[in-house]
């Protein structure tokens, strides 16, 4: 029976992973930072007889000290290094704490990693924010990276030092280079549940607008619930690389939208340009608007991934497309509203 450990468990590819590695078998232990409400995040959505299967350690990755008692007191077979400040909008803001916990943290779990547990295998959270202002179309894992923000850059210092511990020690380091990956356990304030949301409240009769920044941003959309299985793949290679997962295909944050009013049958029109461009519904009421706070102050414009090597050794290939994930997200919020 394998063990294993997944810091940023209590986020969205924390949930979907300790249900894969659970079903796989595994003894599954997480890092959750303390908070005042000791609220254990997605892990929430584990059913109670799984989540009695997680041993949870309550701390911070930035926390040298507590993490290398972590590693000293425990075995891992394999550790999946999710945690990570992951809103690139907030980076902007918060640039230190941005690198403090993605470079800082992660420094500190891959060193626990060779100092205590060198033949444990890590993964970490890489991410096609590292290709930013895009040198070739589609990116590949050979793609130059020019990132266009704080948590892209933190990004790239966490892939890099995954990559001189692998040459360097002779560690089974690998990097995933995800693109986006969404779900109905997706975090509050990224564009596809903030979509979501505001779409079914209103089609349940809410009289709100949706504010949102840049339209026409394309992004590589896929399901977290599939990606998952290709970091655990990753994982169980012989040797360790670093992969692309992405679905191969790109939508703007335009289409989303449209394709979510869809789902609630209100297409909508869109109207107007820039600034004061808006969407309609055909009774002519106005459901969403423009909010230049949500602009970036440099943006990713366009990114689509090219997954063929993934899908060559790994066997791992995205299938749900962009229509059924926003179908999905957007049933799940009109279950809950
Ligand atoms: P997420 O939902 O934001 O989850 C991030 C996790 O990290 C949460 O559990 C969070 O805890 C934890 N965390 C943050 N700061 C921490 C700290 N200082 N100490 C300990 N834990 C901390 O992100 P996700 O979508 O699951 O993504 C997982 C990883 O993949 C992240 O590293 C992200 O940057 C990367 N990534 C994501 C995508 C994507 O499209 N989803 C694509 C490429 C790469 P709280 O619950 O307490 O906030
Ligand atoms: O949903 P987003 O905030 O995700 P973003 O910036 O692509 O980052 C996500 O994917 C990365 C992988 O490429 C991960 F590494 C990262 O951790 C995170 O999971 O924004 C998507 C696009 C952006 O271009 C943004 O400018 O949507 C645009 N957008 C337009 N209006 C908006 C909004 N984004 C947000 N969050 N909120 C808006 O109102």
């Amino acid at each position: 029976m394998k063990t294993a450990l997944i810091t940023g468990i209590s986020g969205q590819d924390g949930y979907f992973l300790t249900t894969l590695l659970l079903q796989k078998g595994y003894v599954v232990h997480g890092i959750v930072r303390r908070n005042s409400q000791a609220s254990i995040g997605t892990l929430r959505y584990v059913d109670d007889t799984d989540r009695a299967r997680v041993q949870i350690h309550w701390g911070d990755v930035t926390d040298h000290v507590f993490i290398e008692r972590l590693f000293r007191e425990h075995d891992f077979d394999e550790v999946y290094h999710l945690a990570a400040q992951s809103f690139v909008g907030l980076s902007f803001d918060n640039p230190k704490l941005t690198y403090d916990v993605n470079i800082g943290g992660t420094l500190n779990v891959v060193n626990a990693v060779k100092e205590f547990r060198p033949k444990a295998k890590m993964y970490f959270a890489a991410t096609s924010e590292m290709f930013g202002k895009v040198h070739e179309t589609p990116q590949t894992e050979e793609t130059p990276f020019h990132p266009r923000s704080p948590y892209g850059i933190s990004k790239l210092a966490g892939f890099w030092t995954m990559k001189n511990y692998r040459e360097a020690y002779n560690l089974f380091f690998v990097n995933g280079i995800l693109f986006n990956h969404e779900s109905e356990h997706r975090g509050e304030e990224f564009v596809t549940k903030k979509v979501s949301k505001a779409v079914a409240r209103i089609s349940k009769g809410s009289d709100e607008v949706l504010m949102v920044g840049n339209l026409d941003a394309k992004r590589d959309w896929g399901y977290a619930g599939e990606y998952v299985e290709g970091m655990w793949r990753m994982m169980q290679q012989t040797e360790p690389d670093d992969y692309v997962l992405a679905t191969g295909t790109t939508h703007s944050v335009r289409e989303f939208i449209e394709s979510a009013f869809r789902c609630v049958n209100m297409p909508i029109t869109w109207s107007g340009n820039n600034l004061e461009e808006v969407a309609f519904t055909a009774d002519g009421r106005v459901v969403v608007r423009i909010d230049p706070t949500f602009f970036r102050p440099s943006e990713v414009d366009v990114l689509i991934g090219d997954p063929s090597k993934a899908e060559r050794v790994l066997g791992w290939k995205a299938r749900m497309r962009f229509d059924e994930l926003v179908r999905v997200m957007v049933e799940h919020e009109l279950a809950t509203v």
